[in-house]
Formats: C-alpha cells, structure tokens, sequence
C-alpha cells in the first residue's frame, strides 16, 4: 500500500477541541438537530492513510475508519481516481430506470468473493440498515414465512426493522416505536459471559429459544453478525454459528450474515464468516468498508434467492450509485490484487501482544478479543466481571485528548473496539498502543 510511504504522525498543537472546532460546534448546536451526536467534536478538514488531521492543525492517528469505512485507508489513491473519474463522466440515473456499468461489476466481484462456492446475485443500496432490511424482505419473498430471529447484543441500523432487531432499546429505539413485528431476539454466544460454554452448547440454547418461542414453520431466516460490531466485538465460540445454520437448512430457514462492520478484508479474511469452517450464510449483507467511505451497500446470496422478488420488487433512487459503486469496484480490485488482507492479519498480532501486556499489568482489562483489525478489549471491576463503563469512558477521553481516536462499543459501554485503516503503518500502531497503554495506566 502506497499510503504507508506518505503517512504522517500524531500531531496536537491546541486543546481539544481547539478553537476552531469549538466555534463550529457552537454553530452546528444552532443548526443540527440535537439527536445527532457527537463522540468528539473536532472538525476533520482532511484525511489520509490513518491521519486525521482537524480544523485546528491537529492530527489524529484515526482507531476507528469511521466505524470501520475507511478500512482501504483515508483517501486511497485508487478510490480517489476512481471517484473523480467516474463523477466527470456520470453522477446518476437510476439504475432501475437506465442501468451502466459499475454497479454490475461491482455485484459480479461481490459474487466471486463471498462465502459459498454456489451461484450468486446481487443488489446495490445506500446504507447498511438498508441492505439488512432488503436482505429480510427477499428472504421472506423466498420463503413465504414472516418471521426472523436476531441475537442478543445485535446491532442491524436506525430503520423501523432494524431498531426492531437491535438488542438495545437506548439509544437507538426509545421513544422512537411502535417497532416491526415478527423479530424474535435469542442468546448469543458471547464466551467471555456465558462461561465458555461450547459453541454447540450455545447454538443449542439458541435454537431451544426459537423452537419453543416461534417455531421453525414461522421463521424465514435467521440474522447474524459473525463478529458482533457495536456488541463489542463478540466472537462466538467456534462451531456456534456452523451448528445454527446447519440448524436453519435442516428446516427450510435461511441464514442472513450481517458482515457490514465485520466484512471486506476487516478480519484478515475477505469476510469474517470465511474464520467457521463449513459456515455458508444464503445471504450476507455488505456496506462500510466495500467503498472506501463513499456510501453504498450490498446484498449477495445464493442466486435463486436473489431471484425470488419479481422486477421492481427491490430498488430506491440512489441505490448503487455509479461513483460509490466505481469506489466499490476499485476497493475490490486492491483487496482482490493482494496485499490488504495479509495487512489485516499483521496488524492482529500487533494488537494482541501490546493489550495483551496491558491485560496483564491492569486487572481492570477482563478479556482481548477479535480477529485481525477488529480487536477489542473488554473493561471490567477488577476481579469480577462487572462492567466497567467508568474506566472506558476516562480512557476514551484521555486518547482524545492525546490525538489518538479511538472508539467505544457494548451492550454495557464497557468496551473499546480498534478499527484501524489498514494502511496504518505499524510505527502508528504502537503510537496508538503508547497512549492506550499510558490512558489505562492514569486510571
Ligand atoms: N449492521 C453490523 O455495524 C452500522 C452504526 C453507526 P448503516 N454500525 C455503525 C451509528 O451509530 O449509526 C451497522 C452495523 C451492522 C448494520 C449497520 C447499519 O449500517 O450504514 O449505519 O445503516
């Protein structure tokens, strides 16, 4: 990755916010509806590799990708050629209306890269809660069965459907129901919690819930995050997720893998359900990281499934734009090309080792956990397992501080998730790592 050999370092020249920043934000508190938050409100004038670099000249070595968007790298060069060709040539028409060619390559990629060796289609919208939503409706369009199961901890998007299908009500739901119908939320298997019980154990307390709460009959699919993102990172016990959807096939449900923050080379592989042999999803859904920051989302699955919605079924005005589905197509060749998911798989054992040491010095850390670049670490009261919001938040606010964002996550708020751009270099990384170390160390 070329980005590496340009990158910049931390840099904080004012408080934070700085001056600039906090001007802005008075201003934006007049101007943006207060439901709108704000993790850290500086203002990001640009961008590149892991940098982020503030209104106020501050520079930031970016832990979170935007939530796990800018994973190619801030401003990657092929993005930016791609985008700023295809913006001079066409912005939009409508792909229902008069299709062109970027959306179609970008799908025919999507195809070849997904789990599952079977033939597969593909269709292109905006966002990821969008893609959960389509991905409902073909699976019951496929199935003529209404109803879904979701996991504790889940987190599927800010739509009706999806706010019904999160695990937490606050903040994403409160006030904001009546909610869908016909989701049905079961345990997850969450080892650090559920006294490492095996993943069989797990899928079987799942699949008990499901029997005696809906029944197979009724249930169209099951919908799963093969790493849980806004949960916390939570990697279920090996087997967990083969056991469910071997479960699911034995009785005509199909297995929909949520892999918008896990997916496209995050984990090491190009999706994260690529780590449980034998584990085929019917469909997965696909956003973030697929365009390097320009908003397009997907849903791939086994062609008779993507095929079952009669045409016009399935669409939306903007849905596989040509300029985010042209950066689609050019984040997919670079990871297709080499060299991004191996940088995935480096930067785990990085983070493992220096949180590992952390864990070891800090009983308030109770676990380290995730794969690739996609690592989490869980905070607890030392010696319990009591959640321990407190310690994350005054982490958080000392990385900020220090220039380093990273971000929280967890159905306690307990948890800080690292989501680095994989064109962070590793001297960036152990910066990072430095202040992490230094922030828990304060405590
Ligand atoms: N499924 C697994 O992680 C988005 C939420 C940011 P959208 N997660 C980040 C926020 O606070 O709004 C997400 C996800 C998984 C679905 C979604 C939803 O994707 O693109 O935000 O709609």
């Amino acid at each position: 990755m070329s980005d590496v050999l340009t990158a910049q370092s931390r840099k904080i020249v004012t408080a934070i916010p700085g001056p600039i920043s906090q001007q802005m934000h008075q201003h934006r508190m007049t101007q943006v509806g207060f439901g709108v938050g704000a993790t850290l409100p500086v203002y990001i004038d640009h961008a590149h590799g892991a940098i982020l670099t503030d209104v106020d000249g501050n520079q930031f070595i970016d832990m979170g990708s935007g939530i796990g968007v800018t994973t190619i790298g801030h401003t990657n060069e092929g993005v930016v050629r791609a985008v700023t060709e295809q913006v001079a040539k066409l912005t939009h028409t409508l792909f229902t209306v008069t299709p062109y060619a970027p959306y179609v390559e970008l799908c025919e990629i999507l195809n070849r890269v997904t789990p599952g060796s079977f033939a597969k289609k593909s269709a292109l919208f905006n966002s990821g809660a969008e893609a959960v939503e389509n991905a409902v409706k073909i699976a019951r369009k496929f199935t003529g069965r209404p109803d879904i199961v979701v996991f504790d901890h889940a987190y599927h998007g800010r739509t009706n459907l999806t706010m019904a299908m999160n695990f937490k009500i606050a903040p994403y739901g409160n006030g904001f129901g009546p909610f869908a119908s016909g989701v049905h939320h079961v345990p997850m298997s969450y080892p650090f919690r559920d006294g490492n019980i095996t993943g069989q154990e797990a899928a079987t307390r799942a699949i008990h819930y499901i029997e005696k709460r809906v029944g197979a009959a009724q249930l169209a699919a099951i919908v799963i995050e093969p790493i849980q993102g806004e949960g916390g990172f939570i990697v279920p016990a090996p087997g967990f997720l083969k056991a469910l959807s071997d479960w699911a096939h034995a009785n005509g449900v199909l297995v929909i893998a949520d892999e918008i923050q896990a997916g496209v080379a995050r984990t090491g592989k190009m999706f994260a359900s690529m780590h449980e042999e034998g584990f085929e999803p019917d469909m997965v859904t696909i956003a973030k990281g697929v365009a390097g920051g320009m908003p397009i989302s997907a849903v791939t699955g086994r062609a008779e499934i993507m095929d079952s919605p009669t045409p016009g079924q399935i669409g939306g005005t903007f849905g596989g734009n040509p300029v985010a589905a042209a950066a689609g197509v050019a984040v997919m060749r670079q990871i297709e090309a080499g060299g991004v998911l191996e940088r995935a798989q480096a930067i785990e054992p990085i983070l493992y080792s220096r949180l590992e040491a952390m864990k070891a010095a800090h009983p308030v850390i109770g676990e380290v956990r995730g794969r690739g670049a996609m690592i989490a670490i869980e905070f607890v009261e030392p010696g319990t397992k009591n959640p321990n919001s407190a310690a994350v938040d005054a982490v958080v606010k000392f990385c900020h501080q220090n220039g380093v964002l990273v971000l929280n996550a967890g159905t306690f708020g307990n948890v800080i998730r690292f989501l680095p751009p994989l064109a962070i270099t590793d001297a960036q990384l152990n910066e990072a790592m430095d202040v992490v170390a230094a922030a828990i160390a304060s405590l």
